[in-house]
């Protein structure tokens, strides 16, 4: 049996130091020496060799595919919060600065392979195929979520912190009992999308016992964005959340989450280990919340500008635009199509967001169970009846 290692206190430079504290400013870093990073946030791709062997087929090509996702998503980010400011939308949920934790990740999945996303996994559902249109109902409140989660392989949004690691647990036990894994090309792998805050709750502890206890092939994917809300990591973890992995039993490793390659080499990685029965494994993609948390949220009320203007210079988009200009010659027109293609992205979001039906009042209890549900056909007759008793004659 292998010796124990000893304890290793967290790094200093991670922790706000006395004078920070009293400012109220937090001690922020660049994720520590452990960060896996191809990327670097001035755009100059760096070798790491435990990963650069998973993104050798990422030429100019698929790097500038990359780039077009990051964009495009971003782009029809920024529409729907504007939506939301103009009243369209009951509540938007941004994914500003995650793009590259989540395009990585959601590239990085193979047809058979399942998501659990929280509830800010816009860029996951864009590479699972959804339509972006899709995501609009459930902000509207008109809507749980209109696609299949089997077909397309990803699951509808959890508002409840941490309760998809429990479903995407169990989903990957499933996976393993049906003989899903190994090394054929067909094998399978289950990842699941969380908050640094979730970490926090019992949900993703159990979660986490039931994965490494069944060798579930499930990768925990998550997305260390600094803030549950207003409440900041060090109110979470006194050790950096990969390592928490350890404790279960299971390996963690801690990704540069604004380093698109990086998020792409690693969830390759980690998909894998868990395809050929090596699961599970705990990725912790660092990155930062760049927009509030909802648009119910006024984030200038907690946190310091400055904070926000460190991480802009870690912008996800940015550093692969100044790599394919600087290594690959891309020039001007490439990025000005892929401008236009997000400007008429966002005006077709626009025109269905505004053409939305209003659903039938009813419509909240269809599709509960698969199968007809006497005590649910009893709630919906009276709620029509209540429904009726407030229209007038003339209506
Ligand atoms: C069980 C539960 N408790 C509290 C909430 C309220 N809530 C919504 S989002 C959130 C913070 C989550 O933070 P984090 O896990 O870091 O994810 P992020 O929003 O930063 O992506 C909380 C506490 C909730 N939705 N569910
Ligand atoms: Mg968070």
């Amino acid at each position: 049996m292998s010796q124990p290692q000893a304890w290793v206190p967290v790094d200093p430079r991670s922790r706000p130091s006395r004078e920070q504290v009293l400012a109220g400013l937090r001690g922020t870093d660049a994720g520590g020496p452990e960060l896996v990073q191809l990327l670097t946030p001035e755009g100059q791709r760096v070798s790491d060799p435990r990963f650069d062997g998973f993104v050798d087929d990422v030429d100019a090509t698929a790097l500038k595919s990359l780039y077009r996702d990051m964009v495009l998503v971003r782009r029809f980010d920024r529409e729907a919060n504007a939506l939301q400011r103009q009243g369209q939308l009951g509540i938007w949920v941004p994914l500003l600065g995650q793009e590259a934790a989540q395009i990585g990740a959601g590239r990085a999945m193979r047809l058979g392979d399942m998501a659990f996303p929280s509830y800010r996994e816009h860029g996951i559902a864009w590479c699972r195929g959804i339509d972006p249109t899709e995501l609009l109902g459930i902000f509207r409140g008109t809507d749980h979520g209109s696609w299949d989660p089997l077909t397309t392989g990803f699951n509808l949004y959890t508002i409840v912190i941490g309760n998809q690691c429990l479903n995407a647990a169990g989903y990957a036990m499933g996976q393993r009992f049906e003989g899903k894994v190994g090394d054929s090309e067909s094998a399978e792998a289950t990842i699941c999308f969380f908050g640094d805050g979730a970490t926090s709750q019992g949900d993703v502890h159990e979660g986490f016992v039931w994965a490494a206890a069944y060798d579930a092939p499930v990768v925990f994917y998550c997305q260390n964005n600094q803030w549950a809300i207003s409440v900041p990591l060090e109110r979470q973890t006194r050790v950096p959340l990969y390592e928490r992995a350890r404790g279960y039993g299971f390996p963690g490793i801690r990704v540069d989450g604004n380093d698109v390659l990086a998020c792409l080499a690693v969830s390759r990685w980690a998909l894998e280990e868990c395809r050929t029965g090596n699961g599970p494994v705990l990725v912790e993609a660092y990155t930062y919340r760049m927009d509030a948390h909802t648009t119910s949220d006024d984030p200038t009320r907690y946190r310091l500008a400055d904070e926000l203007e460190l991480w802009k210079l870690k912008d996800p988009i940015e550093r692969v635009r100044v790599n394919l200009v600087r290594e690959h010659h891309v020039g001007g027109e490439f990025f000005d199509e892929v401008t236009a293609e997000g400007d008429e992205l966002a005006a077709r979001l626009r025109e269905f967001c505004l053409a939305m039906p209003e659903p039938a009042p009813d419509r909240i209890f269809s599709e509960v169970y698969a199968e007809p549900s006497p005590l649910l056909e009893a709630q919906r007759e009276e709620f029509l009846a209540h429904h009726t008793s407030f229209q007038t004659e003339e209506a």
